[in-house]
Parts: structure tokens; sequence; C-alpha cells
């Protein structure tokens, strides 16, 4: 079962940022349909498995972003 999640990104301030980060996510096992938003500062996305998301987590990360949590 595949679902849509949207995740807050932070540091993004170009559109080669949001390029950088479509790209490195879209590459991750198990995404697909990736759309970054700049206005909005997040990312939204389709994933077949929670595990998935810690894996885009981590990218988004290394690509020299940040995900804010709520926790
Ligand atoms: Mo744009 Mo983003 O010049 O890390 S690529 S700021």
């Amino acid at each position: 079962e595949v679902k849509r999640l949207n995740l807050p990104i932070s540091g993004m301030t170009c559109a080669s940022c949001v390029k950088r980060v479509e790209t490195a996510v879209s590459k991750v096992d198990g995404i697909s349909d990736v759309s970054v938003n700049l206005a909005t500062e997040s990312v939204s996305l389709n994933f077949n498995s929670p595990g998935t998301i810690t894996e885009v987590v981590r990218t988004i990360e290394d690509a020299g972003y940040e995900v804010p949590t709520t926790t």
C-alpha cells in the first residue's frame, strides 16, 4: 500500500536546493513522486513502507538540510 507523506525541511534557500533534495530523495528505494516546495519548505512523497522514512530523513540531512521535529 502506497501512502503520501509531507515532511518539513529547513535550510533551503534557492531553486538549486530544491533540485538537490528532490534528486537525493528520489533515489531512496520505495520512494516515488517526490515534490519539494521551497515556499512551504516541505517535501511531499509517496512511500510503501514506514521504515523508508528514516532513510529519507537521513538523506535530507546528508544533503545539508534539516528535518525539524515536533518532539
Ligand atoms: Mo542555492 Mo541551496 O545558491 O544549498 S543551492 S542556497
